[in-house]
């Protein structure tokens, strides 16, 4: 029997959100309702643990404020009045639309806008890409999160290929560099602790002593965007030292001797003039690194939201290299982990329904220009997954893109979010717990399933629904539109070109509903380098334009404004999900600013003033929380606040949309603003 017929009774479930720690959940069923969302104690890495946002879950599924029917707007963009319609006038309004802006302009000026607000692969890659694909519009190049340090990782190591977080149990030195994981990997932080009743010791690598910092053995303020210029001097001192792993470097790597003297001009006070970090401090890491075996490294997302951050990823991800790391258990790195849990993507979305192949690609972070840009506009956007009003970069273009009259804005979520708000159409969005989908985790090895445990909520539809509706309302005949979710998930996870993967049935899936990579397969023996080895000089990257080997290059100085300015992600929303939830809220209490007291002191600010904080591109208000967990010409804001009557929290009006060297990552973290009190 389906679950969703049992009224009563226990059922397995996949923690949606874009989180790597990607729990098993179990979902606890009363009277055909969740009462309970609690961890599932078989997942063998997460083990029945959750965070607080997810135990809080049942809140936002049964919200009162849930979308339940299909809305269109009857006021002007931006002010949220709007009616209720059926689905059919919804499909056919945008089939209309749609065909017009086709028949007078092209698909092109159609652009696709989703993210990984659920992680689902249908749900975030199948049927959408389908659709999008035959129908011919533009691509959205998926950059806002990882791009720049995954390509970064991908030089050195030919792609996302890590450690077994299962084996970091092993180590004896855990390293957290620009990664919160207490609130954004938090079993890692588990295992970690574990290897510390072991003697393993923790270090901390951040700009903002944060729940993460506050736990580690030894805590290394850096200043922001200066992490590569970090680990260039200590690759000085294991060469200088004779801590190098010479034999390794023989073997598994390129490029060695020429990175041994590339080093030598980052020699510690040097690097120590960069980043802030004492000179006895670089040595003691430097010597900790070089004499402590296994070591592992976790390469957060946080120091890669810089101009600068793909090239700060590519050289922390040498390190392991150096010391011979990638050959012991539980040593190494992880930047993510998601190729070892490749599918069969083409299968899934279809690329070869496209007609048009080099239709213009839009980077996600530069949303705002491209609203904005007069030349062959976009003339309508479909947003899903995603929130790009409170998320994106340059906060305010953005806003202004989305209120242009002449856009056709369709918006599919669970909640009349901000950007829903300029939607001229509103469609309600099932949660993952009323969907069939499937899970690769960018962290842990495991793949998993999700059955539905409960009916749609209201009229409320999956996004793979919605698109076949739409391909239906085209007149699309091909097979591809007509396909189930267990075919999909079925076809994704056939004929897969990884050699960590074996091909399973749908069946079979079911039944493990947790499927892991095949580690006994060794990463040094299948590096997918143009050289098959770690690629500490990397030929690729000088044909692409940048220095072959790891170097320090400053991020880009953004306008004459005191402070450097890291807008992070807060510990219980996640991005910009559960800022509309009142416990998340009330657990979060207020949007703050945490600045240097000697900072403070000179503009007069006190812990729990309000401040203004501004720079050419906006502003907004937050409170000030005073201390010595940030270094003085930083300050460091926490959580993506939703809009409300009585804050003006909009932290991304503030950052800039600069893209980073890399991939066409994101630079949240390279703006610069001002500070006062507010009268
Ligand atoms: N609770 C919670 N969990 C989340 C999320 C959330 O919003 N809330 N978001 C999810 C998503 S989408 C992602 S991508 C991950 C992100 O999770 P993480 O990988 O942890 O990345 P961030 O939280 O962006 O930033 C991590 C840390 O980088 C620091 N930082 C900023 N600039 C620098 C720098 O130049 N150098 C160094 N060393 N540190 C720097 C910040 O102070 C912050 O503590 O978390 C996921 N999990
Ligand atoms: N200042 C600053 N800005 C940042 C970051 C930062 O650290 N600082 N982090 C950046 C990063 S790393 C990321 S990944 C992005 C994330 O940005 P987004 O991907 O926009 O993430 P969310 O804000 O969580 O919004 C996800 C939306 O998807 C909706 N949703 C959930 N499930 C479904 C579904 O099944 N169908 C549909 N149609 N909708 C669904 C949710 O209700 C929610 O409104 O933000 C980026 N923005
Ligand atoms: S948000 Fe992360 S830690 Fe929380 S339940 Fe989901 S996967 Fe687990
Ligand atoms: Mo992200």
């Amino acid at each position: 029997m389906a679950f969703t017929e049992e009224k009563d009774g226990i059922f397995p479930a996949v923690c949606p959100l874009d989180c790597p720690d990607q729990c098993g959940l179990l979902l606890h069923k009363k009277d055909g309702k969740i009462i309970k969302v609690a961890g599932n104690p078989d997942h063998p890495v997460t083990q029945g643990n959750i965070c607080n946002k997810v135990r809080h879950m049942t809140d936002r599924i049964y919200d009162k404020n849930r979308l339940q029917y299909p809305l269109k707007r009857v006021g002007r963009k931006g002010e949220g009045k709007f009616e209720r319609i059926s689905w059919d006038e919804a499909i056919q309004t945008i089939k209309d639309r749609w065909t017009d802006l086709i028949e007078q302009t092209g698909p092109e000026s159609i652009l696709p806008y989703g993210f990984y607000g659920n992680m689902g692969r249908l749900s975030a890659e199948g049927m959408d890409r389908r659709f999008f694909n035959r129908l011919g519009t533009s691509i959205q190049d998926q950059t806002i999160c990882s791009a720049a340090g995954s390509k970064g990782y991908y030089y050195t190591m030919g792609g996302s290929f890590g450690t077994d977080p299962e084996e970091t149990v092993h180590s004896k030195l855990f390293i957290f560099w620009g990664v919160n994981a207490v609130s954004t990997n938090m079993h890692q932080v588990a295992l970690a602790q574990k290897a510390r009743k072991n003697g393993a010791e923790i270090v901390v690598i951040d700009v903002h002593k944060n729940q993460t910092g506050r736990l580690a053995d030894w805590f290394i303020p850096i200043l922001p965007g200066t992490d590569g210029a970090l680990a260039l001097g200590i690759m000085h001192i294991l060469f200088a030292e004779n801590m190098a792993d010479n034999e390794f470097l023989k073997e598994y790597t390129v490029g060695h001797d020429a990175l041994r003297q590339h080093v030598i001009q980052y020699d510690p006070a040097t690097v120590a003039g960069i980043t802030g970090v004492p000179v006895e401090d670089i040595y003691r890491l430097a010597r900790m690194y070089g004499q402590t075996s296994p070591s592992f490294i976790r390469i957060g997302n946080g120091l890669q939201h810089h101009d600068n951050g793909g090239m700060a990823v590519r050289t922390i991800s040498c390190l392991p290299a150096l010391t011979g790391q990638w050959k012991v258990k539980g040593g190494g790195a992880i930047k993510g982990n998601s190729s070892f849990l490749s599918h069969n993507v083409n299968a899934l979305q279809r690329p070869d329904l496209r007609k048009n192949r080099n239709s213009r690609v839009i980077n996600m972070n530069l949303i705002g220009q491209a609203l904005l840009d007069k030349r062959e506009p976009i003339r309508s956007i479909y947003v899903y997954n995603s929130n790009p009003a409170i998320v994106a970069p340059e906060g305010n273009k953005v806003r202004k893109g989305f209120e242009r009259d002449d856009l056709f804005t369709v918006v599919h979520d669970l909640f009349l979010t901000e950007t829903a708000m300029y939607a001229d159409l509103v469609l309600p969005a099932t949660s993952s717990f009323e969907n069939t989908d499937f899970y690769t985790s960018y962290w842990h090895h495991y793949m998993q399933i999700q059955q539905p445990v409960i009916e749609p909520f209201g009229e409320s539809k999956s996004n793979p629904d919605v698109f076949r509706l739409l391909a239906k309302a085209f007149g699309f005949q091909e097979e591809a539109f007509e396909q189930t979710d267990e075919q999909l998930i079925q076809q994704s996870i056939t004929d897969v070109n990884n050699p960590y993967l074996k091909d399973v049935s749908y069946e079979t899936f079911v039944e493990k509903q947790f499927i892991k990579a095949d580690r006994s397969i060794g990463l040094l023996d299948n590096l997918p380098t143009p050289s098959g080895k770690i690629e500490l000089y990397s030929e690729q990257m000088e044909r692409d334009g940048f220095p072959p080997l790891p170097t320090y290059t400053p991020i880009i100085h953004d306008g004459d404004f005191p402070f450097l300015f890291i807008p992070a992600p807060n510990h219980n929303f996640l991005n910009s999900t559960f800022s509309n939830n009142e416990k998340h809220i009330t657990l979060e209490k207020f949007p703050r600013l945490h600045m240097n007291e000697a900072d403070a002191a000179k503009r007069s600010i006190e812990n729990g003033d309000t401040v203004r904080v501004w720079n050419g591109r906006g502003e907004c208000e937050l409170v000030a929380a005073v201390g010595e967990n940030v270094l003085p010409g930083v300050v460091v804001s926490q959580g993506l606040w939703a809009d409300m009557p009585h804050t003006k929290s909009f932290v991304n009006s503030l950052a800039p949309d600069r893209v980073a060297d890399m991939g066409g990552g994101a630079t949240f973290f390279s703006g610069r603003v001002d500070v006062e009190k507010l009268k």
